[in-house]
């Protein structure tokens, strides 16, 4: 008996140890692991009482903590990735300067839209962003949709449009279009006012007008001054290429899950060379070149560093279909034939030959991501960081000035300055 006791004692402390543990797990990788599937399965409910200004404040207390909520919502980023991470951090600047919550739109197959399934956080660590950024309020996109639904008295909005060209630091009032943002950006999705008569502005960088810093702070101030206003949301897309800000952070870092699955795969294969061969807009003639080259190099590397493990990152399509790119649309028999020859003289490893995300990979909808450019896009770029030797695309055998590739050799200059990764014997060398 008294031994029985004592087991349902003993088992007892042990469940609430578990318990404690797993809240101590949770708690620790909640930003990266506990938001990262769809939005858009679990609607929201709206509320069911009437519109009265007491609750309307109610509803903006629970989510912006204050009776009153003034959100930037860039709904849309136009480029992929690496680029859309960088503009990212402009819109930062412009909520903070406009002392806006700013919404963590969600991110999918290398983009960063409204229209996407999944929570900022699944491709950004979102303690980092805020670190960044400390005086920043952020809201993620599923919190702010919620917000918006459960508000009677919907909240209202303008329109942002920032466009490359025109009459330099310029804007125009344009006849509204709010039905095509519903449809083509998803915008139908929120509950907030939007219609013919939305202020929608448009403004001009000008020609060339962003690419220098001085510029660029001036065309920034040009902006803030021009969207001081009243409404609660403001809703900000563009198309502009340069940085809209000057002196922009360094990248937000990538969700701890990536680091973890890229950690995966350099442990297995270290040491290792990682080539980033950006083949979107190779000079098709130079592809059979190229891939000898890249041949040559490996075989010279092999010798005098004495590295055996080869890793490819590549917008090619490794696995079949379509290019990891969505700019890269011109794939012929010139690229099969290099990749072919690369893959015939050595043993090489990539991230589909890794099987990445093992855990998550049962899911119909998260597996697409997989068949995309997004999250092998950002595995490939970590691992490429980590590479012992890193051999980066030339001119003509592709993408040569390629922010991805950028993003890859900053990294790396960083951490042979800083002394943290002592495996790195050299920045980049184009092969
Ligand atoms: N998986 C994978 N995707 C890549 C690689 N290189 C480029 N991409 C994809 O190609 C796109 C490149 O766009 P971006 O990141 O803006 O860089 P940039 O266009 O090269 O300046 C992204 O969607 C990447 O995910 C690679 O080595 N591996
Ligand atoms: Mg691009």
């Amino acid at each position: 008996m008294a031994i029985r006791i004592k087991n349902t004692r003993l088992c007892s402390s042990f469940f609430v140890m578990f318990l404690l543990l797993n809240v101590i797990l949770y708690l620790y990788y909640d930003n990266d692991m506990s938001e990262k599937l769809t939005e858009f399965t679990e609607q929201c409910d709206e509320t069911k009482y009437s519109p009265s200004n007491e609750h309307e404040e109610a509803i903006n207390r629970k989510f912006c903590g204050k009776s009153e909520c003034k959100f930037l919502f860039t709904y849309l980023q136009p480029e992929q990735e690496t680029k859309a991470n960088m503009h990212f951090r402009s819109f930062v600047k412009l909520a903070k300067a406009l002392n806006r919550t700013m919404v963590l739109t969600n991110v999918g197959n290398s983009r960063i839209n409204a229209c996407q399934k999944f929570t900022f956080g699944f491709y950004y660590n979102v303690k980092a962003l805020q670190k960044m950024f400390p005086d920043v309020k952020f809201i993620t996109q599923k919190d702010f949709q919620c917000w918006s639904k459960k508000r009677r008295i919907k909240p209202n909005t303008e329109h942002v449009k920032i466009l490359p060209g025109g009459k330099i630091q310029s804007m125009k009032l344009v006849t509204p279009y709010p039905d095509l943002l519903k449809t083509k950006s998803c915008l139908n999705r929120f509950g907030f006012k939007m219609d013919d008569q939305t202020v929608f502005k448009q403004f001009y960088t000008g020609q060339k007008s962003l690419e220098s810093i001085k510029k660029q702070t001036k065309f920034s101030e040009f902006l803030i001054n021009n969207l001081k206003t009243d409404v609660e949301i403001l809703l900000t897309t563009h198309l502009v290429y340069y940085p809209l800000f000057s002196n922009i952070s360094k990248p937000i870092p990538y969700s701890n899950h990536n680091f973890e699955e890229a950690s995966k795969i350099i442990n297995r294969i270290k040491p290792y060379v990682a080539i980033h061969w950006r083949m979107e807009r190779a000079i098709l003639d130079k592809l059979p070149e190229c891939a000898e080259a890249l041949v040559k190099k490996l075989q010279k590397i092999k010798e005098s560093q004495g590295i055996q493990n080869v890793y490819l990152a590549t917008d090619y399509p490794i696995t079949g279909g379509t290019t990891q790119s969505q700019t890269f649309h011109l794939l012929t028999e010139k690229h099969h034939k290099a990749i072919n020859l690369l893959n015939s003289t050595f043993n090489i490893h990539t991230w589909s030959s890794s099987k990445i995300f093992a855990n998550l990979r049962n899911d119909e909808m998260i597996e697409k991501e997989f068949s995309g450019a997004g999250i092998p896009g950002i595995v490939d770029k970590l691992v490429c960081m980590d590479a012992d030797y890193f051999l980066a695309t030339p001119e003509g055998c592709g993408r040569a000035q390629s922010t991805y590739t950028t993003m890859i050799v900053n990294e790396r200059e960083k951490s042979i300055e800083l002394g943290v990764k002592p495996q790195l014997k050299n920045i980049v060398e184009r092969w």
